[in-house]
């Protein structure tokens, strides 16, 4: 249920207008942001709520001529053009924060994988609701009982988003063949990684469904990037400011690709939250930084890597036939321990964006 909107006073100044709510809150909201913010139909277009004017067509200097509280709503005249004007109380006091903290976490996660099955997932959405609330607080999630049929890993981006269609198509085949194009197409092992830093915007989600495992080793390594960002902001705070300040090159070749992009290994936000981590030892390019600070940034670079590899911020477990790896791949890393035997393993993956399924989550959360 959501809670009754407390009730409003308002005061009016010129160029501000004062809310006082009986709820102890008092705010002052200034005479243009209120008029940029009116709801009235000529405002906004009453069909789809966008605004349709834009902040240069407002007079200069708008003030308010008069302020008055009627039948929910804050009635408004503006001067100098005398526009009427009309903001729901509710709207006001509207709270937008419902995202989610992310958790971060190491290898105990082993022992409470955010799992669920794919058949509850497909017939329930609050099952679907569930494993994408874990996608943004723990950054991944894992489906278990997904058919090993090729092609099925669409079906399941397809739940909650759009797949993202790349030079390695809208699906591709990870499988150890001859002449890789790319190091995952071999059955060597990978060290931990996001995917595509080379990309621009890179792929904010990834997943991967085991169709065959039939070798010994090929285990699935998680690592949190936000928690590997934390501890090293921690341990040395210098280190993390040098990854967060410089971008560095990635870049991704074949026969019929070249791709480049310049990220910083970490991105902060405004508020210097970390928001993204990209890492990949095997399309790193030429970090082609200015003379002084390269060897300070190789001893950050360097040092982030072995946080990487620290055992206990490693989720290691074994992606079986029909469990399917849903992650966030601006935040959780991930690798495989290399493979050997006579068995065949095979993966089929895909990319998708993360705003399809920032949508649907908050289409979901609005409709409980
Ligand atoms: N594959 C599996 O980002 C990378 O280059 C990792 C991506 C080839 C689509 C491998
Ligand atoms: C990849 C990858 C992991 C695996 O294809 O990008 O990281 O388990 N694969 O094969
Ligand atoms: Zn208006
Ligand atoms: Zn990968």
């Amino acid at each position: 249920m959501t809670p009754a909107t407390p009730t409003v006073r308002v005061a009016q100044a010129q160029d501000s207008l004062s809310l006082v709510w009986d709820d102890g809150l008092a705010e002052d909201r200034p005479a243009l942001w209120l008029r940029d913010n009116c709801r009235c139909p000529a405002c906004r277009h009453p069909d789809n709520d966008q605004r349709l004017f834009d902040i240069a067509d407002l007079p200069t200097e708008v003030r308010i001529a008069g302020a008055r509280v009627a039948d929910g709503a804050v009635l408004l005249d503006f001067a100098p053009d005398g526009h009427k004007g009309r903001i729901p109380v509710a709207w006001l006091r509207r709270i937008d924060g419902d995202e989610p903290e992310p958790q971060l976490w190491g290898a105990e996660m082993a022992k409470r994988l955010p799992r669920a099955d794919y058949n509850a997932v497909r017939r329930d959405p609050a099952a679907l609701r569930r494993v994408l609330e874990a996608v943004r607080v723990y950054g991944f999630a894992v489906l278990v009982g997904v058919p090993s049929r090729p092609g099925q890993v669409i079906e399941v981006a397809e739940l909650f988003g759009f797949v993202r269609e790349t030079n390695y198509g809208r699906l591709f085949d990870v499988r150890a063949v001859a002449n890789p194009s790319n190091l995952a197409y071999s059955d060597l092992g990978l060290g931990v990684h996001t995917d595509n830093p080379y990309r621009d915007p890179v792929p904010g989600l990834q997943l991967l469904h085991c169709l065959e495992s039939d070798v010994d080793g090929g285990d699935t390594l998680l690592v949190d990037g936000f928690r590997a960002a934390a501890v090293l902001r921690e341990e040395a705070p210098t280190a993390f400011a040098l990854l967060t300040q410089h971008a560095v090159p990635f870049r991704y070749r074949d026969d019929e690709t070249d791709l480049r992009a310049r990220v910083r290994l970490i991105e902060t936000d405004d508020r210097g939250r970390v928001v993204a981590v990209h890492y990949n030892n095997r399309s790193i390019g030429t970090i082609d930084l200015p003379a002084d600070v390269l060897g300070d940034f190789y001893d950050a670079y360097r040092r982030f890597a072995a946080i990487l590899r620290r055992p206990n911020l490693t989720l290691r477990f074994k992606l079986d036939p029909g469990a399917l790896l849903l992650m966030d791949n601006r935040r959780t890393l991930h690798g495989r321990t290399a493979y050997t035997g006579t068995g065949s393993r095979h993966l089929q993956g895909c990319y998708a964006d993360r705003d399809g399924l920032e949508s649907t989550l908050r289409r979901m959360r609005g409709a409980a």
